[in-house]
């Protein structure tokens, strides 16, 4: 983790991190809701989708996509995302991802015309370490993610870096190994229409 002199995560412009964004309560509650529904094995790690279905391939969200409205507990959290000030309009899409010990995402940055312009990626389960690179300089921030926490990405840290979580078993945080264990997030993104 880079962190300035206060101790505090340095962070990409436009990256802000909240630790204890979900109690845990909610955290276990997310997590038997996820169970009680169907993963899909279409990646390597196990995903979800609500609200609409992102095509990994073609990189799209399309109207014919649309499953419905998100469910009440994702709802709830969606509506305090909006409440709390991280979004100006709701997010009406929402991918659980699950990660396995030596489960990581490659390095992306979320569709640009399929998403408004702010994502917030929920953290339940375990600690993990995100990676962020600048799209036009060789710079690299990583930060811890605590389970409970949440990430939110906004404007340059959205658009001009990428992120990624390495496919490994352990992280190195300050000089300790940490272990990973499933961990699963919540990712929140509010879909802009007609832009397939
Ligand atoms: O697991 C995370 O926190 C990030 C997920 C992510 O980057 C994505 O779904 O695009």
């Amino acid at each position: 983790m880079a962190d300035d002199a206060l101790g505090l995560p340095s962070l990409p412009p436009g990256v802000a991190y909240f630790e204890d964004f979900l109690s845990n309560a909610e955290e276990a509650m997310a997590e038997a809701r996820l169970d009680a529904g169907e993963w899909s094995n279409v990646l390597k790690r196990r995903v979800q989708h609500f609200g609409y279905i992102y095509d990994y391939k073609a990189r799209t969200v399309t109207a014919d996509a649309y499953l419905g409205k998100l469910p009440d507990w994702l709802h709830c959290l969606a509506e305090r995302l909006v409440r709390q000030g991280y979004f100006t309009e709701e997010p009406n899409q929402v991918i659980a991802n699950e990660y396995l010990p030596g489960q990581g995402i490659s390095a992306h940055v979320d569709c640009v015309p399929c998403f408004t312009d702010t994502i917030v990626s929920i953290s339940l389960l375990s600690q993990c370490e995100m990676v962020f690179r600048e799209k036009f300089s060789p710079a690299v921030i990583a930060v811890v993610l605590q389970r409970r926490s949440a990430i939110l990405l906004k404007g340059r840290g959205r658009y001009d870096w990428s992120h990624e979580i390495a496919a490994r078993k352990s992280d190195l945080i300050g000089s300790v190994k940490i272990d990973r264990t499933r961990r699963i997030s919540l990712t929140f993104r509010r879909v802009i229409l007609g832009a397939a």
